[in-house]
């Protein structure tokens, strides 16, 4: 019997080959200066389009909402024309790929900013955070608090980054909203201190994230839309006092988008799945009536597990694929796994990025 997470399933207008995602994974290498994709970007996002759905690394939506160096972007003509060829190259070889839409809000440095700047924020606090930077790996500068007419400035570039990801070839988008980045610090009490209309209360502090998927659901459609979140997680210095309530609140709203999917950081990113009392992302799941992405730490058995229970429709992996091209090859045939080289994890060329043999290639 195959198992079910090896079988196709619509994630909204997007028809998926199988349940496996490769999850957005930042690895450093395009142009600093252009934020274009390169060959690299092509050959490596080609080698693993047998993933059911490709997410891309983050993306920044604008040139503020950049945070390290040599992260590509979607907001110029020129990182349309260079992401065209990756997703040409994708759908040649029978894939899916959809453009992970980023702004970074306070995880940034000002050498990163447009005329050396402060980052923007919710509010004027500093993330316990840092940065890789042409300097090296720093601390995150302090922000400074986003206007109301900057925030609806803000909403425009997601909206915009939207229909350019479509125009260059991409079936969808997944709209960042996890990992401390601007969405996130805007739902999360330790980092929105503000007292207007997008602070306070969790209704207020859900404002933005609501007016993000309204632009880009409005631009493209909920069918080509995902949303990544991370209700748990302490990435990049984000706190909040009561995350259960606030994603009780949050994620019953998602239902009358018909999201192509929900993407859920179940614990910490890329740590513990273990909550403390009183935290359950099974209770948020729960609430959502779309299909489901779960990501963090899973194996093969628990994969197959999770989709095969209904525990999740769909299942990211992240460190395995930057390690094995072939992933759902081997997850298939249950073949042992390359172990992923952490040196080149962020940053250089080739090495460590497109240069990890398929089974194909072991036998060959
Ligand atoms: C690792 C290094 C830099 C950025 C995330 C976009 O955590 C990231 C990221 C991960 O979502």
């Amino acid at each position: 019997m195959t198992e079910a997470l090896f079988t196709p399933f619509a994630a909204g207008a997007i028809a998926l080959q199988n349940r496996i995602v490769m999850a957005p994974l930042t690895r450093n290498r395009a142009d600093d200066e252009t934020g274009c994709v390169n060959d690299l970007h092509v050959e490596y996002y080609r080698q693993r389009a047998g993933a059911g759905l490709l997410i891309t690394e983050a993306t920044q939506i604008s040139p503020v909402g950049k945070g390290y160096i040599q992260t590509p972007g979607i907001h110029s003509e020129a990182q349309v024309a260079s992401w065209k060829r990756v997703t040409d190259a994708v759908h040649e070889a029978g894939g899916k790929i959809v453009v992970q839409l980023w702004h970074v809000g306070r995880i940034s440095h000002n050498s990163l900013q447009p005329d050396g700047q402060a980052p923007v924020a919710p509010s004027a606090i500093a993330a316990d955070s840092m940065t890789f930077t042409q300097a090296g790996f720093e601390k995150t500068s302090e922000p400074r608090a986003l206007s109301v007419e900057e925030i609806a400035a803000t909403v425009a570039d997601f909206r915009h980054a939207a229909a350019l990801a479509i125009e260059a070839g991409f079936d969808g988008v997944e709209v960042h909203g996890a990992n401390g980045y601007l969405i996130d610090q805007f739902l999360k009490t330790g980092a929105n201190q503000r007292e207007d209309d997008y602070g306070g209360s969790i209704e207020n502090r859900a404002r933005f994230l609501f007016e993000v998927l309204d632009a880009v659901t409005d631009e493209i459609g909920g069918d080509r839309t995902g949303l990544r979140l991370s209700p748990f997680s302490p990435a990049n210095g984000i706190s909040d006092e009561d995350p259960q309530a606030d994603f009780e609140y949050v994620v019953p709203k998602l239902n009358a988008y018909g999201l192509a999917y929900l993407h859920v950081v179940e614990g910490a990113t890329g740590g513990s799945r273990e909550l403390p009392e009183g935290q359950s992302f099974a209770a948020l799941h729960a609430l959502y009536e779309g299909p489901y992405m779960a990501n963090n730490g899973y194996d093969r058995a628990m994969a197959i597990e999770a989709v095969r229970d209904g525990a999740a429709d769909l299942v990211a992996f992240g460190r395995p694929f930057i390690g094995n091209p072939d992933l759902v090859d081997r997850l298939f045939r249950d073949a042992p796994l390359n172990e992923p080289d952490r040196d080149t994890f962020y940053g250089g060329g080739a090495k460590g990025y497109v240069d990890y043999p398929t089974l194909e290639d072991e036998t060959a």
